[in-house]
């Protein structure tokens, strides 16, 4: 059989990262776009390097950015890829408020940009194409669990962006019989997931205090609910989806729904640290109620976690659960992970990561202390 050729936008991403991995175990080749940066920004992808200097490689990086179609239409003209994955977004919700227009060029017209240039191209009968959905589309509740046929209401630029993303998405596929499908991806995690979304910022944490690296932390909406699953589980769902019959539009998700509190206790659990939670709303704080193990010292009663307001965001979406059983029951998706198994998976490798620092901080060496 012929190798296939996939190229993935946003490969340097957690998801870009796994999912390079996945296909290239599927006996891909496998292309990557990545953008300039003034330091090395390929960290998830480096394992994966091969030399250019070598014959037979099967993965390749090129420089590109969602906001330059010249270079987009040049790459998939060289490429010629079977499957593209659009990975690439300007993807922190609350960071769109501050780049709107930015946010809506990357992550809306950088889908089109795709789009159109496999149609320029006249690859429409020869490419799939993977757009990278979003839960963030549902926004203010509608209807719980979201499925397929759940109302759309994005409550951030970046939800606007991805929901232009999505009708352009659908509209080239009915318009030009293109086989592209969205992906409605709910939040996703793993230990490469960005330093900045919650759960990671929360195992980071929890690791540096822990090991007495770090007094306390903040964060925002204790109360928002989200459906979280392992990215490792969602990029097998992606590559699924671009080898079913029918270009169509899916939900994953887990099915279950966790407030960001409980993730807090959890990952402090997985440390045998429980934790007291007293106040409400911008009070709230959190103590240690009792510490289980012998490796680390911490005070009862310490304070270790307050609520900062900066965290918040201008609108928040509250709630999400997802009702995947369309792809259970027409692909036979079924994660591998749950919550538990997630947070374990995180939890052990940020205490290794922070055990590091740990060491460097005894040798008189600087380490990061950028939390935000
Ligand atoms: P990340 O933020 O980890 O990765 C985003 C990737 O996009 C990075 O490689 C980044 O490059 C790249 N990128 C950003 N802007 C541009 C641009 N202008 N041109 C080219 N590349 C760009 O996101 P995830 O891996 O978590 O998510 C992958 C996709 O899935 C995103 O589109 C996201 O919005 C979407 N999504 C994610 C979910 C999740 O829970 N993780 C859930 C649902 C959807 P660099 O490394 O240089 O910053
Ligand atoms: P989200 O992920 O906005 O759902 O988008 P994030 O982890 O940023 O926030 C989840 C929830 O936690 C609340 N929260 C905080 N969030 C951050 N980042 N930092 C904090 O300190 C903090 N405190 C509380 C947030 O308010 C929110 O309710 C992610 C991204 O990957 C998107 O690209 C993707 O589309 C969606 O998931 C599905």
């Amino acid at each position: 059989m012929k190798q296939k050729v996939a190229l993935i936008t946003g490969v340097t991403g957690q998801d870009g990262a796994y999912l390079s991995e996945f296909l290239l175990k599927k006996g891909y080749e496998v292309h990557g776009l990545k953008r300039r940066s003034s330091l090395f920004n390929t960290d998830r992808i480096d394992h994966l390097y091969q030399d250019p200097h070598i014959d037979g490689r099967n993965f390749f990086l090129h420089y590109g950015d969602m906001t330059d179609s010249t270079n987009l239409i040049r790459l998939i003209k060289e490429i010629q890829p079977d499957e593209i994955y659009n990975l690439a977004a300007m993807s922190h919700v609350h960071v769109s408020f501050e780049i709107p227009e930015y946010t809506g060029n990357a992550d809306g017209l950088g889908t089109l940009r795709i789009l159109d240039a496999v149609r320029l191209l006249g690859l429409e009968k020869k490419t799939r194409i993977y757009q990278a959905s979003t839960s963030e589309l549902y926004g203010k509740v509608q209807e719980v669990p979201q499925s397929e046929t759940t109302p759309f209401y994005p409550r951030s630029p970046y939800a606007v962006a991805k929901m232009y993303a999505y009708w352009i998405t659908v509209n080239y596929r009915e318009a030009y019989g293109m086989y592209a499908c969205n992906g409605i991806l709910f939040n996703h995690e793993s230990p490469i997931r960005g330093e900045t979304f919650v759960t990671r910022k929360i195992t980071r944490a929890v690791s540096r205090i822990a090991l007495g690296l770090q007094d306390k932390f903040f964060l925002g909406n204790l109360d928002a609910q989200r459906d979280w699953g392992h990215a490792k589980d969602y990029v097998r769902m992606m590559w699924m989806i671009l080898q079913a019959e029918e270009a169509e539009d899916w939900v994953i998700a887990t099915g279950k729904t966790t407030p960001v509190r409980d993730f807090v206790k959890m990952a402090f659990s997985e440390l045998g640290i429980t934790l007291e939670f007293k106040g409400e709303g911008v009070e709230e704080k959190a103590y240690i109620a009792s510490c289980d193990n012998a490796d680390f010292q911490l005070e009862i009663g310490k304070e270790v976690l307050a609520v900062d307001p900066k965290y918040f965001r201008p609108t928040e979406v509250e709630l999400l659960i997802g009702d995947a059983s369309k792809a259970n029951n027409k692909l036979g998706w079924i994660p591998e992970f749950d919550l538990n198994d997630l947070v374990k998976d995180m939890m052990q490798s940020d205490l290794k990561l922070m055990q590091k620092d740990q060491f460097l901080k005894e040798g008189g060496y600087d380490t990061l202390n950028y939390f935000e």
